[in-house]
This record gives structure tokens, C-alpha cells and sequence, in this order.
């Protein structure tokens, strides 16, 4: 039998565990970790990692898959903005492994970034390392996962970054708050799948099912018991940290019968707005509040995400759901929620664009003097990269089952880039690219095209690895195109080690003498994972001023698998403060 958490206990019964995941969900946050005192203002958090192998049952199936601690999701990390986190990460199973603390700044740590043969070597069975950084300048919610293959599928956690001591949220405080991580489950072998399709060059097998904390819910076979509850008091007011942790699909996510605020995104404060429906990709992480009705009514409401899917591709076409419960104060136990109606949200069609472009528009910082949006007014370089999908040629003497016999690909700039087998980082840091990088990338296509018109003829990629070169402190305008080669898809584009500023998005092919006049310089949202829109393009601004080597790659896990990635250097700068530190003793090798 599966379970919750290892806290929850193997032998306990169903109600049992789900009352304690319920519990665990709504106590935790009050607790930090032992704390040490340091010099560099913020406390130091301790945590341990031990990567093992957990037996879990999930749609009436057992299998043995990786977990930090035995936990599934994986435990939850909490600090204050400013604290340093020493996270101790001890391999004890058959694969490599690597952790990312996904949307942390990293500034001047990018050896504990995380991405495999990027930032790290993996950390091989037996192996530990310690991952050494601190949160500066950021809080609300992101997490951590797994940055190898695709061993996230169920390596992932949330990461509380709570404001510092005495600071308080620019918003009501709110009565409990609860992370919500949707997940993506296979009843088979992760690994085996990616690598069964990576082989064949077809698409992966699809996901049985969505999961909210870890749970399918009632509206999957043999999974009633399996379902995530928040139980919730008449009148208080509930942050929602969502994650998306799902490995290939955007989704929409409401609450029957209650409207959404929202207030951050990406560990950024945003001008609260209402809205019945969340659209959060892979990558994204959504702080969002809810306030329960005055009084209990007598009626238990369903919490329900589902796919934004626009690509060619057949997707997982199911949905999560879990329940909110209202708690009666005069008879906490009584309610029998079961007995109650159960009343349904109703969410966007799984193609519905429209929606999609209207909820991303209306994502503003909050930019206020002491939360200022600190958008490049002045542009160092620009870069125009299109991403999409493309085409290998089959291997000789095999069967491939892509279009036309070849394999599936995916590239930027119609380069599907090509990990290496030592990390990036190290390379760059010791001075010894030769034979590991090239420093070609392309800042614009190598040929235009109707981008999101009728597919060109010849749709092969090429292939390498290739990094673009910013000197440190450029101020950079990024174009990302999709294309409609094999298909138009809408494409969640993931920066380490920045957050950058989306200040433009439209459909067809971008017009560099039109478009930029429409660019939000003022209030546009702040993130690090932003989609592409399905036919249409998105303008990013950052200020590259964290030395080091950055991934940045499509966050749908299977474009990743293809190649939709490349990465950036960022140079030292002059003062020391502006220059990446040498790599710890226990940094990983190859
Ligand atoms: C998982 O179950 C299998 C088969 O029952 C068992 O051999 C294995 O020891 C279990 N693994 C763990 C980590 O409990
Ligand atoms: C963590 O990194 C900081 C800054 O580089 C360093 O001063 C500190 O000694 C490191 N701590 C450990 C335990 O490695
Ligand atoms: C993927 O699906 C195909 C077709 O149903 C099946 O033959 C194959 O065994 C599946 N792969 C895995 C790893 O389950
Ligand atoms: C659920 O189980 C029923 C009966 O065993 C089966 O007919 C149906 O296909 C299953 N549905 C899914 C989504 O697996
Ligand atoms: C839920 O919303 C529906 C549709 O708006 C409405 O008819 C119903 O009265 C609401 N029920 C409760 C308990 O809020
Ligand atoms: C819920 O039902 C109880 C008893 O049936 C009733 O007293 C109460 O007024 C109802 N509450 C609402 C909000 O309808
Ligand atoms: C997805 O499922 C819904 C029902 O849940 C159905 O209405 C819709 O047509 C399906 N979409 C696709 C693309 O299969
Ligand atoms: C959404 O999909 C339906 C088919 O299920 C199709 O009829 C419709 O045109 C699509 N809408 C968009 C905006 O692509
Ligand atoms: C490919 O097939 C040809 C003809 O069947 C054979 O001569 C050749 O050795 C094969 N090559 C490989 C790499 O298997
Ligand atoms: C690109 O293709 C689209 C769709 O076919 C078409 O509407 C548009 O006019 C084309 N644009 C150019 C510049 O040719
Ligand atoms: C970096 O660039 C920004 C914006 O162009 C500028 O305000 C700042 O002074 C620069 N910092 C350094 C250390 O060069
Ligand atoms: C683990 O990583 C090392 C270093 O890159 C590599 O040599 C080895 O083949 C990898 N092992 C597995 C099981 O992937
Ligand atoms: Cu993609």
C-alpha cells in the first residue's frame, strides 16, 4: 500500500493517512527547521536528502520509484527570504542523480544549480554532495526536482520562501497556508519510457494520471480513497502555493464555487487579481488566496486541473480532482462530507487559447517602492530564437516511428542541443571547452521563414552544444518564436539563474518594427518559466548579472528530451562580488 508521506505509515488505514496528509499539509509551514546562526544576516537551514526507492501504490498498481526520503511528493523545504540552505543530498539508488532548486537565483552559486552535465556531473550511487546556497531577493513559492533524464516524474517538493522576520505579506495575511503540487503519474517505468522513446524516436507513452499532492482522486479507477482533502474553516482565508511539477502538460486548475486571488508567481508578488480559473505550465509555481464562505454550506466542492494542450501530439486527457471541505465549528466531526452534494468546477476546453492569452496578460508585478519591478529600459543585445519541433534521420538498419521513418526532435534556433559528458560549468570555469562546447549559438535563426505558416520541406534539425556568450551585466531582449514545424504548440520556456520580464507576447511572427512599441517596460511580470503562445511568440528581458553557466530549455520534459534547450554563459565581472566562486571540494565529477 502506498502512502502519503512516510510520516503517514505503511500499515495505517486510508482514512487514517489521508486525515494525517491533511493535518501535515495544514501544520507544517508553522515549522522551520533547527537553525544555526550566521554571518551573512539570514539563518542557515540544514536538510538531508536521502535519494531511495519507495514501493507505492497508486491506481491500483504498485512500483518501486525513486524518492527523496522515501517521501512522495518529497519534502518540503522552508526558509525565510535571506536564509542560507546547506541541503545534504545522499544517492542511494542505481541512477544518477542531481537536484534543482528550480526559480532560486542561485547568485554567484551556480555550482549548486543542479542541472545535469550543465551546472553538475551527477551524483553517483554512493555519492553525496551538499548543495550550498542562499535566497536572496525572493519570496512566495517555488521547488525543487529532480535535473537528470526524467527522474522528476517523481522526485520533486515544494520550497516555501517565506518573507523575512517582522515583514509581511502585501496582502491579507492568510489563515493557513497549503502547498498544492499537481504531478504527472505513470503505472509504468519512467525511465524505461523515455528511454524506450528516446530509442524508437516516437513519442513517449502517455501519463495514466494527474496528481494533486500525490493523489489522482475519485475520477480515476480504484481511486477514490487516493484523493487530496483541504479542510477548511467558514470565513478564514487560505493561501494556495500551486506547483506545477507535471512533467508534460500546462494546466487549468479551479475550485467549484469559490473565486481565486492571485498574488504571486514565480516567488514574485503580483497585482492581486480574481479569477475562477488558474492556466499554471510545467515550472510555474502560482500563490494564489481563497477565502472560504462566511458560513458552511452544506456542500463539498471539487478542486479540478486538467490539460492546456494546443501541440500535435496525443496527450493524457484526464482529470485531477481533489476536495474542499468545509469544517462545521459546532461539529467538527459530524458532517458526513460524503453525504453532502458535490458540486463541480467547470474548466476551459483543453484548447481554449483565448483563455490562455487573457489570464497571462493580466499578470502585472506589483511594482510598488518597496517591490519595484526593475525592467532593462536599455537593450545590450538582442537574440530571436524559434523553438519547435523537428525531425533526426533514423539510425541506419533500424525502423524509427517519428513522421517519415525519423525520430522525433526538438530545437532552438534549429539546434537540438546535445548534453555533454562533463558539466558545462566546469568546463567553462577551468577553461577547457575544447571538445565539450562551442560558443556558436545562434542569436537568430539560420535562415527566416513563415514561421507559423505552412512548414517548410525539410525539417531536420541539426545538432550540438552550443552556448551563447553575454558578457556580465548585459542587459538582454530575447524573442522566442514557436513554429509550426510538425506543429504549432504552445512551449513553457524555463531561464535558470535569472528571473527575466515578460514585456510582450503575440500571435504570427514577431514584427521587430512593430511590435516592441506595444512592449511593457512599466508593470510586466517577472518570472523564470513563460509560454511561448501556440502560434505566436513571447519578448523576454533580464540583466545577466549572475556569473556562470545557465540552462535554459522548454519545461514540457519530453521537448527537453528532444533537445528544446541551450544555454547561456555569463562572464565574470570586474569586482570580486561579480565573479563565480571555485567549486566546492565535494562537487561531483564525471
Ligand atoms: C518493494 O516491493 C518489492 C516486492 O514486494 C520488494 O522486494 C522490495 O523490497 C520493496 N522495496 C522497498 C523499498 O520497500
Ligand atoms: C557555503 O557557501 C558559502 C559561500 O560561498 C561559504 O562561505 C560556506 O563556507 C559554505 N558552507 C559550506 C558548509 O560549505
Ligand atoms: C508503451 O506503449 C507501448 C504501446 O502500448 C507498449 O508496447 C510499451 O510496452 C509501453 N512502454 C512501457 C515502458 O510501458
Ligand atoms: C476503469 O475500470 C473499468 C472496469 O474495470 C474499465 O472498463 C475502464 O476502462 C477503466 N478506466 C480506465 C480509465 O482505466
Ligand atoms: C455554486 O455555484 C452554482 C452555480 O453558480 C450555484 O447555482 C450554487 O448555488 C452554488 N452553490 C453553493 C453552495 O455555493
Ligand atoms: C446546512 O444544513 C443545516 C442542517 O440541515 C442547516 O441548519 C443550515 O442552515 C444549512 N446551511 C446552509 C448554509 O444552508
Ligand atoms: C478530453 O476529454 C473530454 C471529456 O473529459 C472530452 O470532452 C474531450 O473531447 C477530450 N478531448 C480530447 C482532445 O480528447
Ligand atoms: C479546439 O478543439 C476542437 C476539437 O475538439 C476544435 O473544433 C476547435 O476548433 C479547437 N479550437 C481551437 C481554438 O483550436
Ligand atoms: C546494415 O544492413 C546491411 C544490409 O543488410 C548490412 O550489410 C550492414 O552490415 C548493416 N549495418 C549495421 C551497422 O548493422
Ligand atoms: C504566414 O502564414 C500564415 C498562415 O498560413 C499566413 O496567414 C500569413 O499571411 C503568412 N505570412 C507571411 C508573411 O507570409
Ligand atoms: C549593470 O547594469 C545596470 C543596468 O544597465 C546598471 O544600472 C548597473 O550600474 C550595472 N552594474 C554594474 C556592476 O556594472
Ligand atoms: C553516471 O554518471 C557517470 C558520470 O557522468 C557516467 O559515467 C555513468 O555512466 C552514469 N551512470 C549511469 C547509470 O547512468
Ligand atoms: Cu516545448
Amino acid at each position: 500500500m502506498g502512502s502519503a508521506s512516510a510520516a503517514a505509515g505503511a500499515s495505517a488505514s486510508w482514512t487514517v493517512i489521508l486525515t494525517r496528509a491533511a493535518f501535515l499539509a495544514l501544520c507544517a509551514l508553522a515549522v522551520l527547521p533547527p537553525l544555526a546562526q550566521a554571518k551573512h544576516g539570514g539563518a542557515t537551514r540544514h536538510y538531508k536528502f536521502d535519494i531511495k526507492m519507495q514501493n507505492v501504490t497508486r491506481l491500483c498498481q504498485t512500483k518501486s520509484i525513486v524518492t527523496v526520503n522515501g517521501q512522495f511528493p518529497g519534502p518540503r523545504i522552508v526558509a525565510r527570504e535571506g536564509d542560507r540552505l546547506l541541503i545534504k543530498v545522499v544517492n542511494h539508488v542505481q541512477y544518477n542523480v542531481t537536484i534543482h532548486w528550480h526559480g532560486v537565483r542561485q547568485l554567484r552559486s551556480g555550482w549548486a544549480d543542479g542541472p545535469a552535465y550543465v551546472t553538475q556531473c551527477p551524483i553517483q550511487t554512493g555519492q553525496t554532495y551538499v548543495y550550498n546556497f542562499t535566497v536572496t531577493g525572493q519570496r512566495g513559492t517555488l521547488f525543487w526536482h529532480a535535473h537528470i533524464s526524467w527522474l522528476r516524474a517523481t522526485v520533486y517538493g515544494p520550497i516555501v520562501i517565506l518573507p523575512k522576520k517582522h515583514a509581511s505579506y502585501p496582502f491579507p495575511q492568510p489563515f493557513k497556508e497549503v502547498p498544492i503540487v499537481f504531478g504527472e503519474w505513470w503505472k509504468a517505468d519512467t525511465e524505461t519510457i523515455i528511454n524506450q522513446a528516446l530509442t524508437t524516436g516516437g513519442a513517449p507513452n502517455l501519463s495514466d494520471a494527474y496528481t494533486m499532492n500525490g493523489f489522482p482522486g475519485p475520477l480515476y479507477n480504484c481511486s477514490a480513497k487516493d484523493t487530496f482533502k483541504l479542510k477548511v474553516k467558514p470565513g478564514k482565508t487560505y493561501l494556495l502555493r500551486l506547483i506545477n511539477a507535471a512533467l508534460n502538460d500546462e494546466l487549468f486548475f479551479s475550485v467549484a464555487n469559490h473565486t481565486l486571488s492571485i498574488v504571486e508567481a514565480d516567488a514574485v508578488y503580483v497585482k492581486p487579481f480574481k479569477t475562477h480559473t488558474v492556466l499554471i505550465t510545467p515550472g510555474q509555481t502560482t500563490n494564489v488566496l481563497l477565502r472560504a464562505k462566511s458560513k458552511a454550506p452544506n456542500a463539498t466542492f471539487v478542486m479540478a486541473a486538467r490539460p492546456y494542450a494546443t501541440g500535435p501530439g496525443a496527450f493524457d486527457n484526464t482529470t485531477v480532482t481533489g476536495f474542499l471541505e468545509y469544517a462545521k465549528p459546532s461539529s467538527p466531526s459530524k458532517p458526513k462530507a460524503s453525504k453532502l452534494p458535490i458540486l463541480k468546477p467547470t474548466l476551459p476546453k483543453f484548447n481554449d487559447t483565448a483563455f490562455a492569452t487573457k489570464f497571462s496578460l493580466k499578470l502585472r508585478s506589483l511594482n510598488t517602492a518597496q517591490f519595484p519591478a526593475k525592467v532593462p529600459r536599455t537593450v545590450d543585445k538582442k537574440f530571436f530564437f524559434t523553438v519547435g519541433l523537428g525531425l533526426n534521420s533514423c539510425p541506419k538498419n533500424q525502423t524509427c516511428q517519428g513522421p517519415n521513418n525519423a525520430m522525433l526532435a526538438a530545437s532552438i534556433n534549429n539546434v537540438s542541443f546535445v548534453l555533454p559528458t562533463t558539466a558545462l560549468l566546469q568546463a567553462h570555469f577551468f577553461k577547457q571547452s575544447k571538445g565539450v562546447y562551442t560558443t556558436d549559438f545562434p542569436a537568430n535563426p539560420p535562415f527566416k521563414f513563415n514561421y507559423t505558416g505552412t512548414p517548410l520541406s525539410n525539417i531536420m534539425v541539426t545538432s550540438g552544444t552550443k552556448v551563447a556568450v553575454l558578457p556580465f551585466n548585459t542587459t538582454v531582449e530575447l524573442v522566442m518564436q514557436d513554429t509550426s514545424i510538425i506543429g504549432l504548440e504552445s512551449h513553457p520556456l524555463h531561464l535558470h539563474g535569472f528571473n527575466f520580464f515578460v514585456v510582450g507576447q503575440g500571435f504570427g511572427n514577431f514584427n521587430p518594427k512593430k511590435d516592441p512599441k506595444n512592449f511593457n517596460l512599466v508593470d510586466p511580470a517577472e518570472r523564470n518559466t513563460v509560454s511561448v503562445p501556440s502560434g505566436g511568440w513571447v519578448a523576454i528581458r533580464f540583466l545577466a548579472d549572475n556569473p556562470g553557466v545557465w540552462f535554459m530549455h522548454c519545461h514540457l520534459e519530453v521537448h527537453t528530451s528532444w533537445g528544446l534547450k541551450m544555454a547561456w554563459i555569463v562572464m565574470d565581472g570586474k569586482g570580486w562580488k561579480q565573479k563565480l566562486p571555485p567549486p566546492p571540494a565535494d562537487l561531483p565529477k564525471c
